[in-house]
């Protein structure tokens, strides 16, 4: 072939590539003649049929949801697909009141098995879920009632960006058995007092980046429970709510190790508590948590800012039960500075019968300007590296416990 008859191959060749490309990247809009769907109805059957066509596109395609407020009674985009989708949701889609109108138990929106689904467009997840926290208001015991507005299970390399998950009636994101998957200028909101309503939880997922990401709800911003690893919490903006906790642990005999949690660049105002390790005594297995760093934190009136606890026991009697049997290792608390709510705002609680190791603590100053007493910290059962802290936060009172004898 000479020169010239190859240059003239390619150019046709390209010229035929972008044309299959432009054809092939289809857009399956919930509204256009072919799914009906209309601004004020319910778009439950329409969202599914143009899932299940975007699904089965050979090449990249969008579902997309123009702008408008839908009524959708549950939606489950189940994999594997045949190539990248993205979920376009520029309008707001509201949930039944009830939960007993969903379509799933537990779910209102739910990703399974997908590879490679971007979900954007500005548009918002309203879980409606003033009606089911009214159900429920004893504060003593955790009910699990109420569905999940955003459930993504076994998904993989994927984004959701510029989405809102609006007062979801139970979790607002839940992330589990994930891998590479990143949040991004993500909003979630529900009202302080409203139960159970955590920003975005993951388990046994590895690659999660949650980052720019404003996060106020009444329970945990970001809750990062067992066989997690490379987890970067980056960039958050949490409060009301109770903080960015790992845990809680050590509870179930499932229970794998986690490893490698990066929390940096984040700022807590108004929470219950800032950067959090919670584990349960008696652990009916031994894990481990290891590779965790807190780092470039501002506090902002949160009332424990600082807490390692490995006596978590909200609502049992714990006491006299044996110790916690999570190894806690490798941990930082860096550059941490702003204002506690309470005068303890530094509280290190490690397992009596297995002491955390390797803690370091640098750069923190924190103030308290309450009337309860003055600034101070407690560790027990560690004996961690100090540098850049004031007495009152570096481990003020300490000890060393034995474990009971059972
Ligand atoms: C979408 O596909 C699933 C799985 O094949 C099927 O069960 C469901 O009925 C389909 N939904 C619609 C609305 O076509
Ligand atoms: C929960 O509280 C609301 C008002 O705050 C009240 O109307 C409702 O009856 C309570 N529900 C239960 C089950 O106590
Ligand atoms: C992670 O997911 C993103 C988004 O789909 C993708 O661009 C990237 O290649 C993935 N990374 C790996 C290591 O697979
Ligand atoms: C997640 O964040 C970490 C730390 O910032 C970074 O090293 C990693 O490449 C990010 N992963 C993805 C999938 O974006
Ligand atoms: C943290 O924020 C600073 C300034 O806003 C920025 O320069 C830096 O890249 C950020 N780091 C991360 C890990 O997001
Ligand atoms: C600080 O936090 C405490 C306890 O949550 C709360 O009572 C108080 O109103 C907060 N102060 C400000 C200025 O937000
Ligand atoms: C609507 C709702 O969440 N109801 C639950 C409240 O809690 C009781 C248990 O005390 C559950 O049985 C209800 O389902
Ligand atoms: C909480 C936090 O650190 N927020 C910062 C995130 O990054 C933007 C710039 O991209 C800053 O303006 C925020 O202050």
């Amino acid at each position: 072939m000479s020169p010239k008859m190859s240059l003239l191959g390619m150019f046709v060749f390209l010229l035929l590539a972008s044309a299959t490309k432009a054809h092939e990247s289809s857009v399956f809009d919930v509204t256009s003649a072919e799914y009906g769907a209309k601004p004020g109805s319910d778009i439950t059957f329409a969202l599914a049929k143009a899932w299940n066509d975007s699904c089965a596109s050979p090449s990249a395609s969008k579902v997309v949801v123009p702008s408008g407020t839908y009524k959708l009674s549950g939606a489950s985009f189940r994999g594997p697909c045949k190539a990248p989708i993205e979920l376009q949701v520029q309008g707001t889609l509201l949930a039944p009141e009830k939960d007993s109108d969903l379509t799933m138990e537990g779910t209102w929106v739910g990703f399974q098995h997908v590879d490679m689904i971007t979900v954007s467009g500005g548009g918002t997840f309203d879980g409606q879920g003033a009606f089911v926290w009214s159900q429920n208001n004893s504060s003593k015991s955790k009910h699990c009632s109420g569905s999940v507005n955003l459930r993504f299970d076994f998904v993989t390399n994927s984004i959701i960006q510029d989405v809102t998950s609006l007062n979801s009636k139970n979790f607002h994101v839940h992330v589990y058995g994930c891998n590479n998957v990143t949040f991004q200028h993500v909003h979630i909101t529900a009202p302080g007092d409203s139960k159970n309503t955590d920003g975005i939880h993951i388990g046994k997922s590895t690659g999660i980046n949650i980052t720019h990401t404003f996060i106020g709800t009444g329970d945990d911003c970001v809750s990062i429970g067992d066989g997690n690893n490379q987890i970067a919490v980056t960039n958050v903006s949490c409060g009301p709510g109770h903080g960015i906790s790992i845990g809680s642990l050590g509870r179930y005999d499932n229970e794998e190790s986690l490893a490698g949690i990066i929390v940096k660049n984040c700022t807590l105002t108004n929470t219950q508590n800032g950067v959090r390790i919670k584990t349960w005594p008696n652990s009916p297995v031994a894990t481990a948590a290891s590779d965790i760093h807190f780092e470039d934190i501002i506090m902002v009136n949160v009332s424990n800012p600082i807490v390692i606890d490995q006596l978590y026991c909200p609502y049992n009697k714990c006491d006299n039960l044996p110790p916690s049997k999570v190894k806690i290792s490798d941990v930082s608390f860096k550059n941490i500075q702003g204002s506690s709510a309470t005068a303890l705002s530094l509280k290190i609680v490690c397992s009596s019968g297995s002491p955390c190791e390797n803690m370091e603590l640098a750069d923190i100053d924190l103030t308290y300007s309450g009337a309860k007493g003055t600034l101070t910290s407690q560790c027990s059962n560690v004996k961690p590296t100090i540098s850049g802290l004031t007495g009152a936060l570096a481990c003020a009172t300490s000890s060393v416990m034995l474990p009971p004898l059972i």
